[in-house]
């Protein structure tokens, strides 16, 4: 199985070249991102809960997220791997990831992470805010909130996937293409 960690800050590209790749090589497409996202327009318990936290740019408590994820990967099964997008955010979430594949016998390949300056990101995210109606991406103190969350909680996790040598660098500034073609380098190199 090919199971890939797409990783990089809010906005660094993550869910736009998730779909691309994974109709490429035929993965399943894991974003916790947009789980959190129809559970809020549903307006589920979880929803509602998740849409306090994510309004004000926090994550959402990791039991919640890891039993999604586990609930997702128990019901895709027999399929050629995972693109997980957005997801790990937290060490306790890369072990807990890491548990449940290990269940099935599988692991992750690689982490991919997209490297943007901060500047970048609040710009692209500004500008999705005005099209996009996610509150999230509206307002600035939020999404350097996000920002700040990511360098605390999530970035760690660098150190968690190179330790096992999966981790891969790419430049996530340029064109989309210019970077899903040094995506699909790095994924090549791996499953070769
Ligand atoms: P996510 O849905 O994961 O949202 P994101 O990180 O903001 O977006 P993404 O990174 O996928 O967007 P993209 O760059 O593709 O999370 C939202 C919230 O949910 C979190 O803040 C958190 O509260 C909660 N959450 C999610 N997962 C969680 C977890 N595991 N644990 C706890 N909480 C969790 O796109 C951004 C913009 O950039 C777009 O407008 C796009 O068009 C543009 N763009 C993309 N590539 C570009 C390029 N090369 N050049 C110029 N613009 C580009």
């Amino acid at each position: 199985m090919l199971n890939i960690v797409l990783f990089g800050p809010p906005g660094a590209g993550k869910g736009t070249q998730s779909t691309r790749l994974l109709e490429k090589y035929g993965l399943v497409h894991l974003s916790t991102g947009d789980i959190l996202r129809a559970e809020m327009n549903a307006g589920t318990a979880l929803g509602l809960q998740a849409k306090a936290l994510i309004e004000k740019g926090e994550l959402v408590p990791d039991e919640v997220v890891i039993g999604m994820i586990d609930n997702k990967i128990s019901s895709s099964a027999n399929k050629n791997g995972f693109i997980f997008d957005g997801f790990p955010r937290t060490t306790p979430q890369a072990k807990a990831l890491d548990v449940v594949l290990t269940n099935k016998g599988t692991g992750i390949s690689c982490m991919l992470s997209l490297e943007v300056p901060e500047e970048e990101l609040i710009t692209r995210l500004l500008g999705r805010g005005a099209v996009s109606g996610r509150a999230d991406d509206q307002d600035q103190n939020t999404i350097i909130n996000r920002i700040k969350v990511y360098n605390e909680q999530t970035l760690p996790l660098k150190d968690y996937y190179k330790a096992q040598g999966k981790y891969v660098a790419i430049e996530g500034v340029g064109t989309v293409d210019s970077i899903f073609e040094s995506l699909c380098e790095a994924i090549d190199g791996v499953s070769a």
